[in-house]
């Protein structure tokens, strides 16, 4: 049975500041995604499970047994959820979407500020922790929201960026105010990452 881990950042701990500091970094990457992983792995133990990426168990949850089926949502959702989280972040890089995205992104929501705009309403209106998203659904882009760890993929939609909105993400830096965090975050984003997933998906 596999093993999930979770993988170095690929920059510094303190690159993303001033929109996330250095401490909320290393809680968020180091202990809560660890935890997620070290769960994940307790639940999978003495499965009959074939090693598989994380997004295809999550995408086929019928091969794990039900009693195991719930603690794996949680889990294996919150090592997918920040493991596309990690990578979806960058000091450099675009800070807008280019190219074939940016004409889709204009068409599905009216232009680059009202999908923003929309996206971070999703965050906003997530009631308690979950997850603002920009998903493909069925060749349509689309922002939504998930409770808890839940994923996109666990409904057949392809998440292409995702914000966390539990309050763990954000609360040393911006307290109780998840729409300044939701708004800082897009200094952060990384939209070349973001146009290969959609490339990969269409
Ligand atoms: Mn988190």
């Amino acid at each position: 049975m596999a093993t999930y881990k979770v993988d170095d950042l690929a920059y510094a701990y303190d690159a993303l500041v001033p929109t996330i500091d250095e401490e909320t970094m290393h809680l968020h990457h180091d202990k809560h995604h660890q935890a997620y992983v070290n769960n994940l792995n307790a639940a999978l133990e003495g499965l009959d499970i074939e090693d598989q990426p994380i997004r295809e168990l999550l995408s086929n949850l019928d091969q794990v047994p039900e009693d195991k089926r719930q603690a794996v949502i949680n889990n294996g959702g919150g090592h997918l959820n920040h493991k596309l989280f990690w990578e979806s972040m960058t000091p450099g890089g675009a800070k807008e979407p280019q190219g074939e995205l940016a004409d889709e992104i204009d068409k599905a929501f009216g232009s680059f500020d009202e999908f923003k705009a929309a996206f971070e309403a999703k965050g906003v209106g997530q009631f308690g922790s979950g997850w603002a998203w920009l998903v493909l659904d069925n060749g349509e882009l689309k922002v939504t929201s998930t409770p808890n760890q839940n994923n996109p993929v666990m409904d057949g939609v392809t998440p292409l960026l995702g914000n966390d909105v539990w309050e763990h993400a954000y609360y040393l830096t911006y307290k109780n105010a998840r729409p300044n965090y939701l708004k800082a975050w897009w200094a952060v984003v990384n939209w070349d990452i973001v146009a290969e997933r959609y490339a990969t998906a269409k």
